[in-house]
């Protein structure tokens, strides 16, 4: 049987173990006392992430979500029965403000960044409820955007409560098996006006992910008398409804089909729906649902972005803690300078992926707060869909070499690390495909007259020195690792006459 066992890597508190959040903070956040108060509300949320939090995140990815369509008596339920652990995320993300905080605003342009260094430490342990917490919080920025009146009201106050009991969550429904990047095209939900003014929806809905939400916003297209709609996207608008239930069970004008079996994000149920009058609210002006939308996509393209980067980060920190209990050829691996250059490299795009999401979350907490410029304006709209597409492929393929660098174990299921390969893989394509993005990058650049790229340009050139100094640390880790690669490599050539030749061909 043998009697060695490998000590396993360890979490600690994330907030405390990354110095490239922490040295973010300490250089952009102004001085005062909320700045304290921010700062230990974030250790204290690292604490109990590294504690409590991320055993629950094991525990929604081990016992996932399941339909049940029918109660002991043949009447259809549809009911999607998830693990206690996802129901405790749930009060866990009120409670922490997770997404209140974005809309208290009590830390003015900084909201945005504070609550996003949350959802930073939080995600790789959230078992992927921060895919309820994107949405909802999208909903609430498009609520707020066209301006909070009834019967939306209620529903702004609930998703950005702290008190659990009142807490909701919204899903987005967009995608339909004729489209999900061409939703102009592939939506075919009518909506059907009644007397009072409210509509019923119906049409079939292909994606539809955190399905146990309590309202969602979604797009049809209204139908005239004569039961006619508008094609493309000007017939579009967009609507509120809730998900509740009549008095013998059921959904109210809802059939779940059924539960997606899929590579990744298991923890969260993604379902196909049926609407068949579905009771809804139109909140856009008729025909305008898809730039009311957009408010959504900006703020859930921003959450993705904050994911990929938190998922580099947490596969890095393990593995480097790993490098330290891990031997082989006589040594622990943060002494074999080659694995040494892997963790540089893969610590290299983790900071950039860091510093450019971070940085859009500042520019929309300067933009909420009214303090932005009209340049910070157009940067903040190139920058979403840049950022949400860069960090989309980086996560899959920095999370990979993290794997790797467990050797064998980075495979094995029950060490929790081929989920954050699985879920890192969604990342490029829900919420726009990397190449729609490259097409809404043109889309801006296209619609300001080139003023978003003037923007971007005057941005570099105003903080080349800051850049240069933000990078110093990443520059170093590198330089650090390269000349440790060159010992090895003389060490390796004396050793054995010919390996130089190999290693400069290489
Ligand atoms: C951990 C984090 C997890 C996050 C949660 C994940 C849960 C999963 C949720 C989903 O995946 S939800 C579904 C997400 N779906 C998409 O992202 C759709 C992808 N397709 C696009 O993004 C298309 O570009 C889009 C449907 C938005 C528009 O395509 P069109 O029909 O070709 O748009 P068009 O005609 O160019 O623009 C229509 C209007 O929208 C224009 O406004 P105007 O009429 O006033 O001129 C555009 O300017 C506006 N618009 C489009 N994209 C915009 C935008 N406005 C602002 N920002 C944008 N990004
Ligand atoms: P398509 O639009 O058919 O795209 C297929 C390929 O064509 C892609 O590679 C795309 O990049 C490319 N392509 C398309 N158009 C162009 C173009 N003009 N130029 C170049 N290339 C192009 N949707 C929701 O509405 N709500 C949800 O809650 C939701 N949850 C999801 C959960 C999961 C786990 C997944 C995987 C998806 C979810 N989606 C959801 C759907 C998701 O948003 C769509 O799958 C995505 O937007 C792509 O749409 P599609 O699947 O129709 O692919």
């Amino acid at each position: 049987i043998g009697s060695f066992f490998q000590e396993t890597p360890v979490l600690k508190n994330p907030f405390l173990e990354d110095a490239l959040l922490r040295g973010y903070l300490r250089r952009h956040l102004p001085q005062g006392v909320s700045r304290e108060h921010f700062l230990s509300d974030l250790c204290a949320f690292g604490e109990r992430v590294a504690i409590e939090v991320d055993k629950w995140g094991r525990e929604c990815e081990v016992n996932p979500p399941r339909l049940v369509h029918f109660d002991p008596w043949g009447r259809r339920v549809d009911h999607i029965v998830t693990s206690p652990a996802w129901k405790r995320m749930k009060d866990l993300s009120a409670q922490e403000g997770l997404v209140a905080i974005g809309y208290e605003r009590s830390f003015g342009e900084w909201s945005r960044v504070y609550q996003m260094s949350k959802l930073y430490i939080f995600s790789p342990s959230a078992g992927l409820y921060t895919c309820p917490l994107a949405m909802t919080d999208g909903a609430a920025k498009v609520i707020q955007s066209i301006g909070v009146s009834w019967p939306v009201d209620e529903a702004f106050s609930r998703l950005t409560t702290r008190q659990s009991e009142r807490f909701w969550t919204s899903g987005q429904w967009m995608t339909e098996r004729q489209g999900g990047s061409d939703v102009a095209t592939g939506t075919e939900t009518v909506a059907v006006s009644q007397t009072d003014g409210s509509y019923k929806l119906h049409g079939f809905k292909w994606f539809t992910s955190a399905t146990d939400a309590d309202m969602t916003l979604t797009l049809a297209r209204v139908q005239d008398r004569t039961g006619a709609t508008t094609p493309g996207s000007r017939g579009l608008s967009l609507f509120y409804a809730e998900v509740s239930r009549d008095e013998d069970g059921r959904l109210k004008g809802i059939e779940v089909q059924r539960l997606k079996d899929k590579l990744g994000t298991r923890q969260v149920p993604t379902a196909e729906l049926l609407l068949d009058g579905l009771p809804a609210h139109r909140i856009s002006e008729e025909g305008r649902g898809v730039p009311c939308i957009a408010n959504m996509l900006t703020i859930t393209r921003i959450h993705n972005s904050i994911s990929a980067a938190a998922a580099m980060r947490r596969v890095v920190q393990l593995a480097r803690d790993y490098a330290t209990r891990r031997t082989a050829f006589g040594k622990l691996l943060r002494d074999h300078p080659l694995h040494m250059q892997t963790l540089a490299r893969m610590e290299v795009e983790t900071h950039g992926a860091f510093l450019l999401s971070m940085d859009v979350c500042r520019l929309l907490g300067q933009e909420e707060s009214g303090v932005a410029t009209q340049l910070d304006t157009h940067l903040l709209r190139l920058l979403t869909p840049v950022v949400k597409l860069y960090t989309g492929k980086q996560a899959v393929a920095v999370v990979s070499e993290g794997l790797e660098s467990f050797g064998g174990q980075g495979y094995i299921e029950d060490t929790g690390l081929p989920g954050l390969l699985r879920d890192a893989q969604v990342l490029s394509i829900w919420e726009g495909t990397t190449n729609v993005l490259s097409l809404d990058v043109l889309r801006c650049v296209a619609r300001t007259s080139g003023m978003v790229l003037h923007a971007y340009f005057t941005h570099v050139k105003l903080n080349k020195n800051a850049a240069v100094s933000t990078l110093a640390p990443a520059v170093k880790a590198v330089d650090g690792a390269l000349s440790q690669l060159q010992m090895f490599v003389q060490e390796a050539a004396t050793r054995e006459p010919g390996y130089l030749d190999l290693a400069a061909r290489d």
